[in-house]
């Protein structure tokens, strides 16, 4: 608890992977289409929303959009092609390690071959820790939620719900305060109000969510069968036109498969739903799962390391594999994707289970990182408390010491960061100092224009630097697998491919550098009228500049200019 600001406790809806299993599409989707009215429960408005797919809308995102040009493509891309195409024709480069600390990573993925960190120096699977740094056969990264014998933590609670549990366990029944404890104990009844009611909140939805689908495969099986389709065909609109019953049954399934139709949602949408909500009921809430036994490290001890196992993928490594595709994947292959930089190896560090990760090994990630010659760390998580930030932030100031870029996704609940509390942060400490090597990363949309920010994008003038491509994002999954998804998961590894392409053409840049071309280069798409995230009313527009420091979008080939002028004049200085 040393060193938490009490008086900040601001919270947040949960969420750590910033996407993970589900996407964050805006719920208020489902709010508008009616299908919240139609089912007579209470429930609590949590921001689960359905997934994406291509076929929600009539416009389609164009193929690899995150790379294009918003002068070519009419796209808020980040210019990589064309980047490419122009200033880095035969060009020499060098290779830069991009740390992703993650959920895993699939390394064997078909196009991530030759792109994954090796360990030159540590001998593998000789149970000993050749290169003496403190992880024994750590060949590819490393996974500081696994234990002895392969094991992986998968599921974990939520941070709200350890603070709970360790304060619940101190003042239950507590009738006599001693008044070094008072402050504490006040913190405690917020706490213990906050996971009450967060946790009636996921029970109610998962009910709800169980409801509206049990609704759902009820009208589909009735209409089906009034229709005369089999089980397998889709009921569309056309089908649905035809229907003509006085039959009042028919009629409410009609109302209710309509709406369904129209928006594109179908049963499997509601089992991601009841996914999500059931898994916050059975893991991330539940006061009595521990899965930290696992790892089986003395888990107070906050400057142990070398704790965990040497396998980066673990038993979930999507978010992960994705995030790494989005930065690495290879541009020559014809094979899938094209990532954004070419010359760069991924350091994976496994350190997000489902639930919340944990600040002990957030630190120990960036601190591995660091030691281990990576430059720049993805970091496409986050959460509402932080116990032990104290520990972030000193590795924070440890990569900051070492020339370290760190990037981060700023969250996926349509927020204001200058009004919430989201975690990690840029913030030393209880000061307002900042990291100077942090960037924080918003993500906007294919569609532009007032849709330019993600709808479940967090935002802020003073807390997100800036914004990158997040939604419709085609990436590597395990298994050879290629997906789209959103989130500013996705929007933070664009971001973090930019960072990485200029400094393996520019390596004598510092991290601050190229923190400071990224920001003073992007697109400014500051006097565009957009709807803010969030926003109830689409026609309440704000200018974009209000939702980020830069008020722009990250371009790769403006910042390659730049970059090449400012490397030249530190060369001349020398
Ligand atoms: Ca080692
Ligand atoms: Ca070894
Ligand atoms: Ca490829």
């Amino acid at each position: 608890m040393d060193n938490c600001d009490f008086s900040k406790a601001i919270l947040l809806p949960l969420s750590n992977l910033v996407v993970h299993k589900f996407n964050p599409m805006n719920f208020k989707h489902f709010l508008a289409i009616g299908l919240w009215a139609s089912a007579s429960l209470a429930f609590a408005h949590e921001p689960y929303s359905p997934p994406y797919s291509d076929e929600d809308s009539t416009k389609k995102a164009p193929e690899n959009w995150f790379n294009l040009d918003p002068e070519e493509n009419k796209v808020p891309g980040v210019s990589t092609e064309k980047a490419y195409r122009t200033l880095l024709k035969n060009k020499k480069s060098k290779t830069v390690i991009v740390a992703v600390i993650d959920s895993g990573v699939d390394i064997e993925h078909e196009d991530l071959q030759g792109k994954i960190w090796v360990n030159k120096t540590e001998i593998p699977d000789n149970g000993k820790d050749d290169d003496g740094n403190g992880y024994i056969d750590d060949v590819n990264g490393w996974n500081f939620i696994g234990g002895k014998e392969g094991k992986h933590v998968n599921e974990d609670t939520y941070e709200l719900t350890r603070l709970y549990v360790q304060l619940h366990q101190k003042y239950d029944g507590k009738s006599k305060l001693e008044v070094k404890d008072k402050e504490e104990f006040e913190y405690y009844q917020e706490i213990k109000t906050k996971f009450e009611k967060k946790y009636k909140e996921a029970q109610e939805n998962y009910n709800y969510y169980k409801i509206l689908r049990k609704k759902c495969a009820y009208s589909e099986r009735l209409l089906k069968a009034y229709l005369d389709l089999s089980e397998e065909e889709r009921l569309t609109e056309e089908y649905l036109m035809k229907i003509r019953s006085s039959d009042e049954t028919i009629a409410e399934a009609l109302n209710f498969e309509m709406k369904m139709v129209q928006a594109g949602y179908s049963v499997a949408d509601f089992d991601n739903a009841i996914d999500y909500f059931e898994s916050g009921v059975k893991y991330g809430y539940n006061t009595e799962f521990n899965p930290r036994d696992i790892v089986g490290d003395n888990y107070k001890n906050y400057s142990e390391k070398g704790y965990g196992n040497n396998s980066v993928e673990g038993p979930d490594a999507e978010h992960g594999t994705h995030v790494a595709g989005i930065i690495a994947a290879n541009r020559e292959n014809d094979l899938g994707i094209k990532g954004v930089a070419t010359n760069v190896k991924i350091m994976p560090i496994r350190t997000v289970p489902n639930g919340d990760e944990r600040d002990k090994d957030v630190a120990n990630a960036i601190r591995y990182a660091v030691d281990n010659g990576a430059k720049i760390i993805n970091m496409s998580f986050g959460k509402s408390y932080s116990p032990g930030k104290k520990y972030v932030d000193e590795a924070v100031q440890y990569a900051a010491s070492k020339g370290v870029l760190l990037v981060h996704a700023a969250g996926n609940e349509s927020k204001n960061l200058d009004e919430s509390d989201n975690f990690p942060n840029k913030y030393i400490g209880q000061t307002q100092k900042n990291a100077e090597n942090w960037l924080e990363v918003g993500a906007c949309s294919w569609k532009g224009g007032k849709e330019m920010p993600a709808e479940f994008s967090n935002y802020g003038q003073n807390n997100v630097d800036i914004f990158a491509p997040g939604v419709a994002i085609h990436a590597t999954t395990p298994d050879n697998n290629y997906k789209s998804l959103n989130g500013t998961s996705m929007a933070a590894p664009v971001a973090s491919g930019v960072a990485a392409l200029i400094l393996s053409y520019y390596p004598n840049l510092s991290a601050t550098q190229v923190k400071e071309i990224i920001m003073k280069s992007a697109t400014n798409f500051g006097k565009q009228d957009v709807v803010p995230p969030g926003a109830e009313d689409d026609k309440k527009t704000v200018s974009f500049k209000k939702l980020s420091v830069t008020g722009g979008v990250i371009n790769a080939y403006k910042a390659l200019k730049m970059a090449e002028k400012k490397s030249k004049s530190l060369k001349k200085n020398r």
